[in-house]
């Protein structure tokens, strides 16, 4: 009953789980439950406020703000990060090593400036959407390791040849590689595809999928790992392709839609220190 009284009065100094560290101090993370804090004064907004984070954008809806969530677009209970790297535990490609970091999320409540367009690109209300023959938003980005992930939903496609993919490459060259979901307009494949000279396209990991790229939700992710991969989760499960690819040094990601309608609710990039 006492415990019931105090929630109801804003839970000063509260300690669901009697660690002798109240809900409301930041380092309480074990016990900042949404909703263990009352009706709009749960989890994520108290520990915000406590250590200062000020995006007042809450992608997943967890109730961590984007800047404050560990997994930015997973919503999770308790954004826990057992090797402490910043990166949560449900988003983590090694969450027992801390060696990772959130490099960037974009949840595209605006389209930021470093981002170059081409083709069709208009912003939706926390979305961005591609659309046309050939569109893409750009950014420098520097070779190393990184997940690239990102939450998409393709409306519609044109009969031809259709994608949706991740691109790195070397800017002014035609070396690059692709994490495609390739639509031939009669069945789809999952590609990890690359060119070193803008003919020839190689496919080091292909792998079909149960669905079309057409009215598809899921999320696409490359691993610029020594072996590449490429993954996405769609509704019939998780596929993937990967292999080796050599001969690039990429400096710049792009996002690319051609034939196809595709909105992009977020994107993130998860860097794995050397
Ligand atoms: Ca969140
Ligand atoms: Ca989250
Ligand atoms: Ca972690």
């Amino acid at each position: 009953m006492i415990a019931i009284l105090l929630a109801g009065c804003g839970r000063l100094g509260f300690d669901a789980t009697g660690d002798e560290v109240a809900d409301d101090q930041p380092d309480d993370m074990a016990d900042d439950l949404p909703g263990d804090d009352g009706p709009g004064d749960d989890g994520g907004p108290m520990f915000d406020a406590a250590i200062g984070c000020g995006s007042g954008h809450d992608e997943d809806g967890d109730e961590f703000a984007d800047d404050c969530d560990r997994c930015p677009h997973v919503s999770t209970l308790l954004n826990a990060d057992r090797d402490n790297d910043g990166v949560g535990d449900d988003c983590d490609p090694q969450p027992d090593v801390a060696a990772q970091s959130i490099a960037r999320f974009d949840a595209f409540a605006s389209l930021p400036a470093d981002w170059a367009q081409s083709g069709t690109v208009v912003k939706l209300d926390d979305a961005i959407r591609l659309s046309g023959g050939a569109s893409s938003i750009s950014r420098p980005w520097a070779n190393g390791t990184s997940l690239f992930m990102i939450g998409f939903t393709v409306s519609a496609i044109a009969s031809d040849e259709a994608l949706l993919a991740l691109i790195v490459g070397e800017g002014g060259t035609p070396r690059i590689y692709y994490c495609e979901l390739y639509d031939d307009a009669t069945s789809m494949l999952l590609q990890l595809t690359y060119t070193l000279n803008g003919a020839d396209y190689i496919h080091p990991g292909l792998q079909s999928t149960a669905e079309r790229l057409s009215d598809l939700s899921g999320t696409l992710a490359m691993s610029t790992d020594t072996s590449k991969s490429c993954r996405a989760v769609l509704p019939s499960g998780a596929v993937g392709a990967e292999g080796t690819v050599g001969g690039i040094t990429p400096d710049f990601f792009t996002l690319y839609a051609q034939n196809a309608m595709a909105t992009i609710d977020w994107m993130i990039e998860i860097r794995t220190d050397p």
